[in-house]
């Protein structure tokens, strides 16, 4: 660009970084430290000092078609130039049916509404808000308990923090929900340490859900909400077997299972979604990230039909759901999604993940043995590997990791000491062994 208006806005390092609080972020560290990007395209991002970073990450998990694609650019800024804003409350756009119509013909079982939201934690509060109305307006509002799982991740607002159960996510923020328990989480490295795939011990973990119904009584729970691959915590693959057990139990008990699929939705794991990649279908579904490829804020809740059914009593006249969001199915994030939805389906971005993942698999299990790795995991495109910490300093070596990552032009992410991996869905080969390579060369350079 040669505006220097343009170039001073997005282009440069700003004069003043303090004014913006960053989210999750070091931001006394970073702001002494800044790493800024000014453009993307493909598989990587440009520095403001003009480098390539090749992004192993998908930015945060959601670009899955690439950065930058022209279809999506094009689509969002023909939409912008139509129509940037229309009321989603008694009012609509033909984007919004489109997509929604669009949406349930690629999903599982007869999930087949969809509720738009603007992101993950949106979507994770619509679905318990929707599972504990649906209770209810069946007579059995006694259930009200929501069960999460230890170590999962389902966003920040307070129903997905309750649900939750990473502890520096919760720890600060009092009480939150009342009534919700938590399954045991799944990891285990004595059992399960460098499986390929999903990993063979953990299915009985599921009958914990089986003591938690004893304990207070099927009448009162409401659903369980659970990642079918926890992504944030730091990639935990469900042990064979485990995810069909969760389905069988919640079904005998009448408890709504809900699958937080903003991760592992589209193609991550090599199908359309993890309930599709598993052959369990969840009763409600969250979604966001790679349903708009991260081009506009989006995100979609998917109902199976009678739990949307059981919503359509009652006068004609009176709102059924009271809950939804300015921007539900905004018609910019709309537009992105169909221009996206093109891209899998005409590059068959989801099959092209499934073809790739031995090769990444092989990839990455090649860096066993590499210093400090104390596990490697994998399941579709995406990868987590475990650092051993240095002792008293948890979490030193993993942002230790991602540092020296991001100085060898490689973007990933790390979450306390495991390095999380999950590339754009169109990555080459080559690509795969310069993830492997780099992070070889890093931590052999600090052993
Ligand atoms: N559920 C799941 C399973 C997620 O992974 C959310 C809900 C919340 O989405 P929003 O759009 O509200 O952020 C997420 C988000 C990471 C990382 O590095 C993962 C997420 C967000 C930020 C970082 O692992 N996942």
């Amino acid at each position: 660009m040669t505006d220097p208006a343009h170039a001073a806005r997005y282009e440069s390092m700003p004069n003043d970084l303090q004014p913006f609080w960053m989210p999750f972020t070091a931001n006394r560290h970073y702001k002494s430290n800044p790493r800024m990007l000014v453009s993307a395209e493909g598989m990587h991002y440009t520095t403001v000092d003009g480098r390539k970073l090749l992004d192993g990450a998908a930015g945060m998990w959601c670009v899955n078609a690439g950065h930058n694609r022209k279809p999506i650019t094009e689509a969002i800024s023909a939409q912008a130039a139509r129509m940037s804003y229309s009321p989603p409350f008694q009012m609509g756009h033909p984007g919004a049916f489109e997509l929604a119509a669009r949406l349930v013909n690629i999903l599982p079982g007869d999930l087949d509404h969809a509720f738009f939201t603007n992101s993950g934690s949106e979507s994770v509060d619509t679905a318990l808000k929707i599972a504990l109305a649906y209770h209810r307006l069946r007579g059995e509002g006694t259930r009200t308990r929501l069960i999460g799982r230890e170590r999962g991740y389902h966003g920040v607002g307070f129903g997905g923090i309750s649900v939750g159960g990473i502890a520096n996510n919760r720890k600060h923020f009092g009480t939150m929900l009342p009534g919700v328990d938590h399954l045991p989480h799944t990891h285990n490295l004595e059992k399960n340490a460098f499986s390929r795939g999903q990993p063979a011990w953990g299915a009985h973990l599921a009958d914990e859900l089986e003591r938690l119904v004893a304990l207070h009584d099927a009448s009162t729970i409401a659903a369980v909400i659970v990642e079918p691959m926890a992504g944030s915590t730091g990639v935990l693959i469900p042990p064979q077997g485990y995810l069909e057990r969760l389905r069988q139990i919640c079904d005998k008990h009448g408890i709504l299972l809900i699958m937080d699929e903003v991760i592992t939705g589209f193609g991550r794991l090599g199908a359309s979604f993890a309930a599709e990649y598993f052959g369990v279908v969840p009763d409600l579904m969250t979604t966001a990230k790679g349903l708009s490829n991260g081009a506009v804020p989006m995100g979609a809740v998917f109902a199976r039909k009678p739990i949307y059914d059981a919503f359509m009593e009652g006068p004609e006249h009176v709102i059924e759901l009271f809950h939804g969001y300015t921007y539900s199915a905004h018609p910019l994030a709309c537009a992105a999604s169909h221009a996206v939805l093109d891209i899998y389906q005409d590059e068959g971005l989801f099959e092209r993940a499934a073809a790739l993942a031995p090769y990444w698999e092989e990839s990455l299990h090649g860096l066993k043995g590499a210093p400090h790795v104390i596990d490697i995991r994998n399941l579709g495109l995406v990868a987590g590997i475990e650092l051993e910490p240095i002792e008293g300093q948890p979490t030193a070596r993993g942002f230790d990791a991602f540092l020296k990552c991001y100085d060898k032009g490689l973007l990933v992410r790390t979450t306390g000491d495991i390095i999380a991996l999950s590339p754009p869905l169109i990555i080459e080969k080559n690509q795969i062994d310069q993830i492997a390579e780099t992070i070889h060369d890093v931590l052999k350079a600090a052993a």
